[in-house]
């Protein structure tokens, strides 16, 4: 152990891995927090197998988690968070910048030392009779050039098997920190778990993260939004890359031809489903495959031949479990057979995991409370409840994803939730609409984040609750990737969540998506026909493969059609939400939305 370590004022047994580093500035920091929050003992985790099984019977033995059928899902555990504490707090969720214009209008703000001020107040002795967990993580394969580490310090053991699932966490990731010298810093304390005493702070200039009073995803696996979307994003904007929340996929064509696609949705719009989509019949038959490179997050960068490079940067899925079906997504679901952390779903009598739309012919006997199931009392499984699991575990799993170079990206695809206005789908004119686009995206809420469900929201590239900094000036962070030399990919636009008048969807989606695919895929190699139309490009009669599903005329026309009158209150929306950003909004950007505003 460093000396450095040993210089606490307090004592605390040290356990585990090495029990330090040979990084000074860690130790010191370690040391710090230690000396704030006063654990019983500190644990430098090694991501051992020892290591998990000791965790895993420790939250066995106080009721963290609860081991669910051996014989049909060995390995596997639930764990039942606080039913106050079930999803992301947007509004208790903060970037500290110097200048409050820096993090803009579409984040929280509060001044960097008042921040901290919050936060270490929360933190004084909250880790009495605790033990500190030191999570060294890399985010990205651990040889890539575009991966980064950070190290998460939590009282959580739940959080550290999460981690150890979705992060490449332990003794490499700690080499290649100490090799580094930098790493982003991330404190958590579950605290009381007291919403009232809960708030996830950034400090994006100091490459720091303060979360507090929260045990749930998102705000509490740090590597996961916190750094990887919303750290990582200021990063890549200083650095010249993209930190992004979007899946990517291969899509293998029956000449073994494999182009992979980047596509940002909000939380809770099926990412993980398009990620894992399973080609429907005539397609599979025909040798077309789909190759899962990552569910939620995208870095990407131009490499030396001018095109987007990608990596996912997560090594897991925490994905939502209600909706998961061998109809739904069959590589999910057989993913998760094994080895997965289950959190409030229901369990069935003989104690298998359950969740509304699971389709298995069982029924749940206890709901995501531990209560016994009363469906007059609400859903077995909270609609925000998920599973953890390796991504090593899912069929469709792309050795790419391990690639230290990444993929190079053909089709940047934005898409909400839309039951109206928008079709299922169209191609922007050129990257500057493209990100007008992206920048225009809007989704009806979702279960993700506390808050009302179903309200209409402008949330650009999925990312309004994720970027650490103001929206305008990362539109023009998107903006300066169009320069010479850029082999930028094509952009695109999808909804699968259109409405009838019936209020039925008009397009059945999962498997069928491929059919969209295909069209974009053809449409970069200049093989598909479209017209144009002001919002762009849509598929021509024909050129969108249809074979095999019926789509009624309604169906039809809402789908491939473009309703001008709409459209213009649409675009006259998205000229009041650009301006919004004052003056710091690109000129370029308001430029394109006039130019389509006339229509
Ligand atoms: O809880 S998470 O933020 O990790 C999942 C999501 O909302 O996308
Ligand atoms: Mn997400």
């Amino acid at each position: 152990m460093n000396a450095s370590t040993q210089d606490l004022s307090f004592s605390a047994t040290v356990e585990g891995g090495a029990g330090g580093s040979r990084l000074p500035a860690l130790n010191d920091w370690v040391a710090q927090v230690a000396a704030l929050t006063r654990p019983a003992a500190i644990h430098w985790c090694d991501g051992s197998d020892a290591e998990n099984e000791a965790l895993t019977a420790r939250m066995l033995a106080d009721g963290t988690l609860h081991k669910l059928n051996e014989e049909t899902h060995p390995g596997s555990y639930l764990h039942r968070s606080h039913p106050d504490d079930v999803a992301r707090v947007e509004h208790l969720t903060f970037v500290c910048t110097t200048h409050h214009e820096d993090a803009g209008p579409n984040n929280n703000w509060m001044a960097p030392e008042e921040g901290h001020a919050e936060m270490d107040a929360l933190f004084d002795g909250c880790m009495q009779g605790r033990t500190m967990y030191v999570i060294p993580y890399c985010m990205g394969p651990i040889d890539s050039p575009l991966s980064r580490c950070g190290v998460e310090i939590t009282d959580s053991p739940y959080v550290v098997a999460n981690m150890r699932i979705m992060t490449r966490m332990g003794a490499p990731a700690l080499a290649r920190i100490e090799r580094e010298g930098t790493f982003v810093k991330g404190l958590h304390s579950i605290g009381e778990l007291d919403p009232n005493r809960r708030f996830i702070m950034h400090f994006p200039e100091e490459l720091t993260i303060k979360s507090y009073g929260s045990g749930y995803g998102g705000n509490a696996l740090l590597g996961k939004k916190c750094h990887a979307l919303r750290i990582a994003s200021h990063q890549a904007k200083s650095e010249g890359w993209l930190a992004e929340h979007m899946l990517i996929l291969g899509i293998e064509n029956p000449q073994g031809e494999t182009h992979y696609v980047a596509a940002a949705f909000p939380s809770a719009c099926g990412k993980t489903n398009l990620a894992m989509l399973i080609p429907p019949e005539g397609y599979r038959n025909a040798g077309w495959k789909v190759w899962t490179i990552g569910d939620d997050i995208c870095w990407m960068r131009p490499g030396a031949d001018g095109r987007l490079y990608a990596i996912n940067p997560e090594a897991g899925f925490f994905g939502v479990a209600p909706g998961t079906s061998r109809n739904s997504n069959a590589n999910a679901l057989a993913s998760i057979q094994s080895s997965t952390i289950f959190t409030n779903v229901g369990v069935t009598a003989d104690n298998q995991p359950w969740w509304e739309g699971l389709e298995n012919g069982q029924t749940p006997v206890i709901d995501w409370r531990g209560n016994p199931y009363d469906p007059a009392k609400g859903p077995a499984a909270h609609p925000n409840s998920r599973f953890t699991v390796s991504a090593k575990q899912c069929p469709s799993y792309s050795p790419m994803a391990e690639d230290p170079q990444g993929v190079p990206i053909s089709a940047i695809v934005f898409g909400g939730r839309r039951a109206s206005l928008v079709p299922l789908v169209f191609e922007a004119r050129d990257w500057t609409h493209g990100v007008l686009v992206g920048a225009a995206m809007g989704s009806e809420t979702t279960a993700a984040a506390t808050g009302a469900v179903g309200v209409m929201r402008r949330d650009p590239m999925a990312m309004k609750p994720f970027c650490g900094y103001n929206f305008a000036d990362y539109f023009s962070h998107w903006l300066s990737f169009d320069k010479e030399g850029a082999q930028l990919p094509k952009v695109f636009h999808v909804n699968w969540f259109r409405k009838g008048d019936n209020g039925k969807f008009l397009w059945p989606g999962f498997g069928d998506n491929l059919r969209v695919l295909e069209w974009m895929i053809q449409r970069v190699k200049g093989e598909a026909d479209a017209v144009e139309t002001p919002i762009g490009a849509l598929p021509a009669e024909g050129a969108l493969n249809l074979d095999g599903i019926t789509l009624d005329e309604e169906a039809k026309a809402k789908l491939f059609g473009f309703d001008r009158a709409a459209w213009e209150a649409e675009f006259a929306s998205i000229g009041e939400y650009l301006d919004e950003y004052g003056p710091r909004m690109p000129q370029a950007l308001k430029d394109e939305q006039q130019r389509i505003a006339g229509l």
